[in-house]
């Protein structure tokens, strides 16, 4: 357990030099520290005080601003000061051991934000919003994390439990009172107000995908024969030359990764050595580095010369199965096909030159529709994970209680199911949360946070 009733302390900025760094601190009581460390008896609530940082003996440490945010009006709902130091490393470090010794602790990954749920100025989606936030590596990312920081997530699924405890009344009813003479689920429209809940599980489930895939993209393996063009395509998707292009078979050994971005979402495309038999010892190593990273993609692009498209899709090894497969038919520039897409709906057949370019915008639009990523999409919400899970859980006992109510007429069968829905609900705020999966939740996040 970690106590939540001491000071903690931690650097609020980036590691490394800069004109300024932050220093957070946060615990029940912090006016005397307060005054131990800048030598005023008393600092103004959310008022920048230029002041000296002292060390025990009197020695000025750093000169820099101090806030200090009383409780409850502050980001974690204790008392707060805000510490802004020159930005060394070396400055951060003598200001922390000074914090340490006037009481306080080194914070844990993720504690501030912890404490600030405990204190319910944030609840569970919001915390993990900011960390979303911190993480987000395009401006979409940003928006959508931004959006569930603000609530929007949260006011979203509140809607949903309230709704769902107005129709669980009626369905206990017609189980406590079933010999009476009214029918409790006709009466409430019990069914309609079901089917509506489900449409808003799943639009919710749509926008909480989008911001999931924003924050997190997909994984592409590029693979194939040796000299089909994988290395060509990686650095045509990169747009730049990170791959190592030659006419010699087995150039590429090891795993290549690059980071991309389509619209926002983004992708993280690895290039592999060609699969093939013999090779030396460090080609084999490659290839099979290659097949681990195949079992681990969201889909493999699987490379192959145009002039020998039959004889290409050959290989030596199985590719591994239930991994979506697009085939790229590359060099079309010495065949004079047209870039083109074929059976998009069966993982599809692109064509296109990774030498002159022709076809890889179609591929790029043929990635994001295979990810079901919506590139227009502006009313993405940030979720984690564990979230969509709670999400698709919740889903499942909804239709199971659809069911039950339909076609069997169980209302008791459909009464637990709707109390679990809730419960997965409920999980995705923190209203109903266990201890273990908190600690995990902010451990994901850094020191600081
Ligand atoms: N004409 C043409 N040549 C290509 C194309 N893509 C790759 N190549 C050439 O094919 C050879 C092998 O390319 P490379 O990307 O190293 O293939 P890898 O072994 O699959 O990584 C090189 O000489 C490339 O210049 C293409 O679209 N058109
Ligand atoms: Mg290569």
């Amino acid at each position: 357990m970690i106590p939540v009733d001491d000071t903690i302390a931690a650097p609020a900025t980036a590691p490394g030099r800069g004109a300024v760094a932050m220093v957070r601190v946060s615990g029940p009581e912090l006016s005397s520290l307060a005054a131990e460390l800048t030598g005023r008896s008393r600092l103004a609530p959310r008022y920048a005080h230029y002041v000296r940082f002292l060390a025990e003996d009197g020695q000025v440490l750093d000169r820099g601003l101090a806030l200090y945010f009383p409780a409850p009006r502050s980001y974690t709902g204790e008392d707060m000061l805000e510490l802004h130091c020159h930005g060394s490393p070396v400055v951060v470090e003598s200001l922390l051991k000074r914090l340490m010794q006037l009481g306080a602790r080194m914070a844990q990954p993720g504690e501030f934000s912890r404490r600030a749920f405990l204190n319910g100025k944030l609840d569970l989606a919001q915390a993990e919003a900011v960390a979303a936030l911190i993480e987000s590596t395009s401006e979409q990312a940003a928006r959508a994390a931004q959006r569930s920081l603000e609530g929007e997530f949260s006011h979203r699924v509140e809607g949903l439990v309230e709704a769902l405890t107005a129709i669980r009344v009626q369905v206990e009813a017609s189980i406590d009172f079933s010999d009476e003479d009214i029918d409790w689920l006709a009466e409430g429209a019990v069914l309609a107000r079901l089917e509506r809940i489900i449409r808003d599980v799943d639009e919710l489930n749509r926008r909480a995908f989008q911001g999931r895939l924003l924050e997190e993209g997909m994984t592409v393996v590029i693979a194939g024969r040796p000299n089909a063009g994988k290395s060509s395509l990686l650095n045509r998707l990169a747009e730049r030359e990170t791959a190592i292009v030659t006419d010699i078979a087995g150039t590429t050994r090891d795993l290549l990764r690059e980071r991309i971005q389509i619209d926002g979402m983004p992708l993280h495309v690895i290039d592999t050595a060609g699969l093939r038999e013999g090779g030396d010892v460090v080609e084999r190593e490659g290839i099979r580095r290659a097949l681990d990273a195949m079992q681990n993609a969201d889909a493999i692009l699987l490379v192959v010369d145009s002039r020998e498209a039959a004889a290409g899709l050959a290989l030596p090894a199985d590719l591994p199965a239930g991994i979506p497969v697009i085939r790229i038919h590359n060099k079309i520039d010495l065949t004079d096909e047209k870039p083109r897409i074929e059976a998009a709906d069966q993982g599809g057949v692109v064509y296109l030159s990774a030498k002159t370019g022709a076809g890889v915008e179609l591929l790029r639009t043929h990635l994001k529709q295979t990810m079901g990523f919506e590139a227009e999409a502006e009313d993405a919400l940030a979720a984690r994970r564990r979230h969509l899970q709670a999400l698709a859980r919740a889903r499942d006992y909804l239709s199971q209680a659809r069911e039950a109510l339909d076609s069997l007429q169980a209302s008791d069968l459909a009464a637990e199911d709707l109390r679990l829905a809730q419960q997965a609900l409920g999980e995705i705020t923190g209203e109903i949360t266990s201890d273990d999966l908190l600690g995990k939740i902010f451990s994901e996040f850094c020191i600081g946070k």
